[in-house]
């Protein structure tokens, strides 16, 4: 077994424990066509069905062993009709989404309404002037709550691109008890093991003021909308320079905190993959969220998501890469020596303090993992056995032509 440096009083079964419990849930939307506001590059082999978005997402489970779960939008995921009905009856639509995740190895994870696409939001969702249009808007929130219990969801996570572009567009406080009305009337259609996720975001595509604009107001909305609503933390939703794992330690005090979106920044809401600009920050992120969970083992889990935009990666490796990253910097994290820590700030000793931080993200997990994968029966480099496998190339082989002949953009024509 390759040797960590491990602090005192955590062993090897210990972090091997620890990981055989971690699982992340990928997003359905990670494995289909992505772009930017300027356009959409096609993949072949990207997924563009449900049934083929669990199949990826079912491969990448069945290589890394650690996500089960599958996140899917609805609207991007289920048929609606042209007047943002959903086509068809809810038991028999989440019934076969159901089976063909379960036929795929996988399940449906957190469910995700959409209130930012029909043209009726244009000025808003929830938070709209137009009481048809927030009346429309709870519907949808119903209508999701409904079919992901029958989907086998238990975690409706909320994101509203609900906000203003100009100073006197809306009346901020009106517009806040809109939002509060609509959270409460949605928690109180979930069925009891259902929890709601409330998601955060400062601008975007509202670029004067967001309805839900950093964690503190996700806290407040949260905590009015009931005992089962607690934050959702989207790595890229912050402003620049804010300290996103102090927010994290508060929350998880709180008892505040329910999820993560995770993904990297350079700039923005960049939705690279995770620790791939900065993994320092993900790997401080687990340390609050590991040293919490030892000190309180019986606290609510948190739910780990992937929210990435694959828009230049082919979108099944990098799901992997991104897989493998949330691995490794858990296990870092576990290696923090928190005793040695202590007693460094008890001297005030603020270096070797630190060092503990920064031998323990040092340290080289990846052997370790490897063997521990190969323990588990899994293969010891994932990325590499997806590349062995050919996946990629039956996938382009199958769903390439199918997309040429639907005639889309960019050179498919
Ligand atoms: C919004 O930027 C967001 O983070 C929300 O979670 C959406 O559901 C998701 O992105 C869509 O990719
Ligand atoms: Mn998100």
């Amino acid at each position: 077994m390759s040797r960590l440096p491990l602090p005192v009083g955590i062993t090897e079964d210990d972090l091997a424990a620890h990981l055989d419990a971690f699982s992340i849930e990928t997003p359905s939307w990670g494995y289909a066509d992505t772009g930017t506001r300027f356009g959409k590059f096609l993949q072949d082999a990207a997924a563009t069905t449900i049934e083929e978005k669990f199949a990826d997402a079912g491969h990448v489970h069945r290589l890394t062993g650690c996500c089960p779960s599958v996140a899917v939008h609805v609207r991007w995921d289920f048929p609606f009709t042209p007047e943002g009905a959903l086509a068809g009856d809810v038991a028999s639509l989440a019934a076969s989404a159901r089976a063909a995740a379960a036929a795929h190895g996988v399940r449906i994870g957190s469910i995700n309404p959409n209130l930012f696409e029909d043209q009726c939001y244009k000025l808003g969702s929830v938070c709209n002037e137009d009481p048809d249009v927030r009346r429309r808007a709870l519907d949808h929130l119903l209508t999701s709550v409904r079919l992901g219990a029958a989907a086998g969801s238990d975690l409706l996570s909320l994101w509203f691109a609900d906000g203003t572009n100009y100073p006197g567009q809306g009346h901020l406080r009106r517009r806040a008890a809109w939002m509060r009305e609509a959270l409460a009337r949605t928690h109180a259609a979930m069925p009891p093991r259902m929890s709601m996720l409330v998601e955060y975001k400062p601008f975007e595509p509202a670029f004067y003021h967001t309805d839900i604009a950093d964690w503190g107001m996700a806290a407040s909305f949260a905590r009015a909308a009931g005992p089962r609503a607690r934050v959702l933390v989207d790595t890229g939703h912050h402003l620049p320079g804010c300290n996103i794992e102090h927010l994290v330690a508060f929350l998880l005090d709180e008892g505040l905190l329910g999820g993560f979106h995770f993904n990297d920044r350079k700039y923005a809401d960049d939705d690279l993959t995770m620790g791939s600009i900065d993994p320092y920050q993900l790997f401080r992120i687990f340390a609050e969220i590991t040293s919490f969970r030892r000190e309180r083992p019986a606290a609510p889990p948190v739910a780990y998501m992937i929210d990435q935009s694959h828009n230049i990666k082919p979108k099944v490796e990098a799901m992997i890469q991104t897989v493998a990253t949330a691995q490794e910097h858990v296990l870092k994290s576990l290696l923090i020596d928190h005793a040695a820590a202590d007693r460094a700030r008890a001297r005030g000793d603020v270096v070797m303090a630190e060092k503990a931080w920064r031998d323990a993200f040092a340290a080289d997990v990846r052997p370790w993992l490897a063997e521990y994968r190969v323990r588990r029966g899994l293969p010891a480099d994932p990325l590499r056995a997806h590349r062995d496998d050919g996946y990629e190339a039956r996938a382009a082989a199958a769903r390439g032509p199918k997309k040429r002949h639907a005639g889309r953009p960019g050179g498919y024509a």
